[in-house]
């Protein structure tokens, strides 16, 4: 059986609309991707096809002795790191690869992030030999990476498993251009949530390493908006913080995704750490209701209007101590960081979660 060598489906020459479809006159050929492949890597147009279960797919990792190299999104920290992973993987031994660090600013400490990783997993109960955070798109950390698979690998096949979307075809992609000749990405990658549909076995002297397909979660913000939103919502390159020195009953609005009401307190900054394709917009908070009705759609975009009238939004009242710089995290959105003793409410949509942690940066 031929596979697809971008997203691992068996090739077939019977349904288009199932995936793996290839014309017949090609599928002799060596080294061939599928027609969905093929859409995606020339013309970055999705074509949906049916597909398998993942999770079905995942669990033949189960029964393998395995190395597990967890890959999450740091800018979508929650959403993507999944615990749950050791029990699909059959209690593999697992490496976390925080990727995706070329997202966060420069000033970031990369220990207080691996320090963070580190805590979130302790939470869970979840064992990680070790962090590693890189970049796919800038190549920050993969020989790193490499130096950690080759330390805890043990001769064993390595897989990189997690949520869609979060690199794991764009990480296997970056070691095969640092390890080996080739130059441009063999596997198909995408910012559509399910490009990879089965497994895709790469060797590379004499590691094998496994790409598999995006574990779906439904926390992921990128399910519920259109391509248009989400291009301007997920950053494509390092965050410009924004700095604003507000007063008491001001609002800030983060286009029309979430508003931050600076309910009491002295005047003090805080710090937006948003995509820079977000608007970060100041009001008064007595005209922010009004604002937002007016402008939902049109200066507070995204959402669009259309996808407005599908979400629901929801707030959370905060007291912060002002004793420690604390981050306020929309989950998937960014975050802000907050620095004195005041009282915050934030609204926001239905799927983005709120918490707090120390401050990143
Ligand atoms: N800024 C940035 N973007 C990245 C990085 N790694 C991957 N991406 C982008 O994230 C999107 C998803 O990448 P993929 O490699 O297709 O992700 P995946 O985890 O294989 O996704 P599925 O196959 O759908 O599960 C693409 O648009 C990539 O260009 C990174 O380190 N930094
Ligand atoms: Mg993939």
């Amino acid at each position: 059986m031929k596979k697809c060598i971008g997203c691992g489906a068996t090739l077939q020459c019977i349904d288009e609309n199932k995936e793996g479809y290839i014309n017949e006159k090609l599928i002799d050929r060596d080294n061939t991707y599928c027609l969905r492949c093929h859409r995606l890597r020339n013309y970055n147009e999705n074509k949906e096809v049916l597909k398998e279960d993942y999770l079905k797919i995942l669990s033949r990792i189960c029964n393998t002795d395995a190395l597990i190299v967890h890959i999450i999104d740091l800018f979508d920290f929650d959403s993507t790191f999944l615990p749950q992973i050791k029990r699909l993987t059959g209690q593999n031994d697992c490496i976390i690869c925080a990727n995706k660090v070329d997202l966060l600013p420069r000033s970031v400490k990369p220990n207080k992030i691996i320090n963070f990783v580190r805590h979130r997993a302790n939470l869970d109960n979840f064992k990680a030999l070790d962090v590693v955070l890189t970049s796919a798109k800038t190549m920050d950390n993969i020989t790193d990476l490499v130096e950690s698979i080759m330390k805890y690998r043990n001769g064993r096949k390595v897989f990189f498993v997690g949520c869609c979307n979060v690199g794991k075809s764009s990480i296997i992609n970056a070691i095969l251009k640092k390890y080996s000749d080739e130059s441009k990405d063999i596997i198909t990658t995408s910012n559509i949530p399910g490009t990879t549909l089965d497994f895709i076995e790469i060797h590379l002297d004499e590691f094998t390493f496994i790409d598999t397909p995006g574990v779906f979660n439904e926390r992921q913000i990128i399910n519920n908006l259109s391509m248009e939103s989400i291009n301007k919502i997920v950053p494509k390159k390092e965050i410009r913080p924004i700095n604003l020195q507000l007063d008491s009953k001001q609002s800030v609005f983060i286009s029309g995704l979430a508003r931050f009401d600076f309910v009491d307190g002295d005047k003090t900054n805080f710090t937006f750490y948003f995509s820079n394709d977000l608007l970060v917009h100041r009001t008064k908070l007595e005209n922010a209701d009004n604002l937002f009705n007016r402008q939902i759609g049109e200066l507070l975009n995204p959402p669009k209007k259309e996808e407005y009238e599908m979400l629901k939004y929801y707030s959370e009242t905060l007291n912060f101590d002002g004793l420690k710089r604390y981050d306020l995290v929309l989950s998937g959105l960014g975050f802000i960081t907050i620095v004195s003793k005041c009282k915050i409410k934030i609204t926001t949509i239905e799927g983005v979660l709120i918490y707090t942690r120390e401050a990143l940066i």
